[in-house]
């Protein structure tokens, strides 16, 4: 098989440049490890910039999301005793969008077939070969037989865990990366949200997320240590935790249900240099990992996206070689800035197993610079909607 531009991974990032590609007429096979079923069964981003809405009405596939989407004006920081709201809309005259992944996967997959996108799921052992050469190829196994795709690029959507960053050698690459010693233990329950607007908590018995799918449906988190296990969280225990850390006022609204998913997620930061090998340019998780206290993941990945194909359109419709050449360091840019909110918004809202009475003194006095001062609501609210592209 031969194509313009073969894709690994079919998850927000390859979908979401698969079909910018094709808009402009660019050939593109998506090659993806799992099936469809479980890309679609994995639960994780919730919250959306203006830079992916504006990826998804650009491909005039936006129109669920208006639909079902809840535009958000603002959210809370809670820290035991008062709850801070950042008013994004009034500080940045932008809203976000409580649209899940799941759904923004969906539609893009739906769309798929009638747009000539074509992705090969189930497709085992994916291996990059001559990154570095004008002739880059993947193989990758199916149905018993191993097939080969030849591209003119090959663009490593694969996550943090898939092959492509692995085919950039280490002597040319710097990976920086912070391990937080805690995750997120997530729960999805269709009973409805606690409240109207997200409330992100730091409390004595650590951090806990109220966040949402939809009107009925609730997506809450707490800090857990890292060795704790999904079994030692049954539903009534979650739900009482939650009761405390998110305070009097959430609890009192607080519906609880079964769990219709439960799990543990680690955290970490991570940042891959350079974002492009030769002919191979990498995007989204597969080239940086940021704690999820930002919900900035998957909207870095659309950012990397628009970067990724502009480049890439410029090369086939212009005959323009600097954008790919310069995509690293423009993505890179933007990179780097999401990672020191998302950084700074994780230690500040959690509890640190090794954190002494200073830090937390630091953490009480940033609490009460932000609740008192318009310059630090405005600093938290213009990241949070997304920094310019
Ligand atoms: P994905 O979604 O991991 O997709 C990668 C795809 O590549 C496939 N793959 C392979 N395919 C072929 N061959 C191989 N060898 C392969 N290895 C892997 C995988 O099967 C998969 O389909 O990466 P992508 O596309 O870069 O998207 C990134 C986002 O998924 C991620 O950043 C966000 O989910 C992060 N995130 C959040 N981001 C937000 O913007 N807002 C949020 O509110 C938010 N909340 C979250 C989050 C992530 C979480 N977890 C579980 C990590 C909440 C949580 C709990
Ligand atoms: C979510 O709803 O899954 C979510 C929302 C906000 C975050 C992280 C996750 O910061």
């Amino acid at each position: 098989m031969r194509t313009q531009v073969a894709i690994i991974g079919a998850g927000p990032a390859g979908l979401l440049l698969g079909h910018l590609l094709r808009a402009e007429g660019i050939d593109v096979i998506i090659v993806e490890r799992a099936s469809s079923d479980y890309v679609l069964g994995r639960i994780r981003a919730g919250v959306l910039e203006r830079t992916t809405t504006d990826l998804m009405d650009r491909l005039g596939l936006g129109a669920r999301m208006h639909a079902e989407g809840l535009p958000h004006d603002g959210f809370h920081l809670a820290d035991g005793e008062r709850l801070i709201r950042i008013d994004i809309a009034a500080l940045t005259g932008r809203q976000v969008m409580v649209y899940g992944q799941t759904e923004v996967t969906r539609d893009l997959m739906a769309a798929a077939p009638e747009r000539g996108l074509q992705i090969i799921y189930d497709a085992a052992n994916v291996a990059l070969h001559d990154v570095e050469s004008d002739r880059p190829s993947l193989t990758f196994e199916k149905d018993g037989a191993v097939r080969r795709i030849e591209a003119d690029f090959l663009c490593g959507c694969d996550g943090f865990h898939g092959p492509s960053r692995q085919a950039v050698p280490p002597s040319v690459a710097s990976a920086y990366e912070k391990v937080y010693p805690f995750g997120w233990l997530g729960i999805l329950a269709d009973v409805p949200p606690c409240t109207h607007e997200l409330i992100y908590a730091n409390h004595a018995r650590g951090f806990a997320l109220a966040s949402m799918r939809s009107e009925t449906r609730s997506r809450y988190y707490v800090q857990v240590a890292l060795d704790e296990k999904i079994e030692d969280w049954p539903d009534d225990r979650l739900w009482d935790e939650l009761a405390v850390r998110l305070g009097p006022e959430a609890a009192a609204n607080l519906t609880r249900g079964p769990s219709l998913e439960k799990s543990i997620a680690p955290l970490r930061s991570f940042v891959f240099e350079p974002m492009r090998h030769g002919r191979l340019l990498l995007a989204g998780d597969s080239a940086h990992i940021v704690p999820p206290t930002g919900a900035k993941g998957l909207n870095l990945a659309a950012s990397d996206v628009h970067y990724l194909s502009e480049a890439l359109i410029g090369h086939y419709l212009r005959n323009d070689r600097d954008g790919i050449a310069g995509y690293s360091r423009k993505a890179l840019a933007r990179v780097w800035k999401s990672e020191r909110f998302s950084w700074q918004l994780t230690r500040l809202m959690h509890r640190f197993p090794d954190g002494d009475a200073f830090d937390r003194r630091m953490q009480v006095a940033e609490l009460d610079y932000i609740a008192s001062s318009t310059a630090a609501q405005t600093s938290i609210a213009e990241n949070y909607v997304g920094l310019p592209l």
